[in-house]
């Protein structure tokens, strides 16, 4: 069975564990925290990074290269496009989502969520506040003139979608949520997508790993 390597919570496992149930794959969840620097685990991916994932003889890292490879062993249902310049959109705001938002989204919710909870310290809420007004503001401009009012990216549910939402869910943990009256297009994205069956399974699984009420 496939194997996936990584915790609940990870805006990046998280897009794994959707894909494999969107396609109706079973997996097995292998625990392992990020940053834990496991002897073990660096063995198969050495930048300690989760999501990895292991299908047979081939174990892979980064969540897109998994994504997409399960792309082309299941095909169907589809999770990328199949036109030559959509799918290359598709790559880029995964690369954009999966970089820079991520990376933004990800200050907010390690100082606000994970701090406290792991660290027991205040978070640095000057950082907060830079990301939040500065930082973030113009690439949800971006967002916001690539993003339909209604329905999904390329028409229907596609890893596009959930890779532009997945590291807002992560913020959201930490009390920031798009502001719909600047945003409207990304906020609303961001309801569709969390409506969605296969999101909504992982999203509950995730509440109760992470003890959200
Ligand atoms: N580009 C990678 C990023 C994965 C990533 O940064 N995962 C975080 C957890 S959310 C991690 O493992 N961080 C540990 C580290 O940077 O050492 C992907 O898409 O899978």
């Amino acid at each position: 069975m496939v194997k996936v390597y990584g915790v609940h919570g990870s805006p990046f496992v998280r897009k794994v564990f959707v894909a494999l149930d969107f396609k109706g794959i079973p997996y097995e969840i292998v625990a392992q925290m990020p940053f834990s620097r496991d002897a073990e685990y660096l063995k198969i991916n050495p930048l300690g990074k989760v999501p990895t994932l292991v299908d047979g003889d081939l174990t892979l890292g980064d969540s897109k290269v998994i994504c997409q490879y399960l792309e082309d062993a299941h095909p169907e249902p589809a999770l990328y496009p199949q036109n030559v310049a959509e799918k290359a959109m598709a790559r880029w705001y995964e690369d954009l989502c999966g970089g820079r938002v991520a990376e933004l989204a990800a200050g907010i919710f390690f100082q606000r969520f994970m701090r406290p909870l792991a660290f027991k310290q205040d978070p640095d809420e000057e950082l907060v506040g830079r990301i939040i007004d500065k930082d973030l503001p113009p690439l949800l401009d971006y967002l916001e003139t690539q993003v339909p009012a209604d329905g999904f990216v390329f028409g229907d549910f596609m890893m596009t979608d959930l890779s532009i939402v997945s590291p807002f869910v992560n913020a959201s943990y930490a009390g920031y949520e798009v502001d719909a009256s600047r945003w409207p297009a990304v906020a609303g994205l961001i309801a569709r997508v969390k409506a969605q069956a296969c999101v909504q399974a992982v999203l509950a699984k995730e509440a109760e790993a992470l003890g959200l009420g």
